[in-house]
């Protein structure tokens, strides 16, 4: 079976439950949706465990990017040259980060062997941009944000990186009529609050839009959909 994560956000204990109750095997293929990391304390135990499995396929999330480039420059020797390269724009992206919840990365970060960092930091490379699957008769594409000036004929790769990682969709419209688009990075409850629908922690699927980050870092829940079936399975 096909499946993709929502947004972990450091919810070790959700990864950890949801592979077990789909009984996640050799055999499954897993995509997760972006934003690994931050807000919850566990992200880079998500991300050592999900390195270690070949079937497991990463998509970037603006908080796994916001990580990576903050580690990066972070860890790079101390140096007179090191320090004057850390300018005025790179320590205001790192801010940035932690007051987007880097933070509790960065803890995580200092826990692990020299070793285990520079994995991790090698890691992050292997993300993908977006996937496209083909499943059971029906077609998706996963992207962790979303597509702006989206036309249903422009080539995946025309899209502005920092876009798809940081655009929301306007789950109102359907964008492929003959697709799925797979979406993380917006609550699904902000979804539903915006189009004025009752508000709850479940997928969002509707007007051909999968949504499955549902809130677990901000205390909702950790979602997976199976592409083969489009059941959705809860930690
Ligand atoms: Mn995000």
């Amino acid at each position: 079976m096909i499946y993709c994560m929502g947004d972990v956000h450091g919810n070790y204990e959700g990864y950890a439950a949801l592979l077990k109750k789909i009984r996640f095997s050799e055999r499954d293929t897993l995509y997760t949706i972006g934003d690994i990391v931050d807000r919850g304390r566990e992200g880079l135990k998500v991300l050592l465990d999900m390195m270690m499995r070949p079937n497991v396929f990463p998509i970037l999330g603006n908080h796994d990017y916001m990580a990576y480039r903050c580690l990066t420059w972070l860890t790079a020797e101390v140096t007179e040259e090191s320090l004057k390269k850390l300018d005025a724009d790179k320590m205001a992206k790192i801010s940035e980060w932690f007051a987007n919840g880097g933070e509790s990365t960065v803890q995580e970060f200092m826990k692990l062997t020299k070793e285990e960092r520079e994995q991790v930091l090698e890691y992050f490379e292997e993300f993908s941009l977006y996937e496209e699957v083909e499943t059971a008769g029906r077609s998706f594409v996963l992207v962790h944000g979303g597509l702006s000036d989206f036309s249903p004929e422009k080539p995946l790769e025309d899209y502005d990186v920092e876009d798809l990682l940081w655009e929301r969709c306007d789950y109102g419209v359907t964008y492929y009529p003959d697709k799925y688009l797979v979406t993380g990075h917006t609550p699904t409850r902000n979804i539903r609050k915006e189009l004025g629908e009752p508000i709850n922690d479940t997928v969002y699927m509707k007007n051909n839009h999968i949504a499955i980050d549902c809130g677990s870092g901000f205390g909702g829940s950790l979602a997976v959909v199976c592409l083969d079936t489009l059941k959705t399975f809860y930690a």
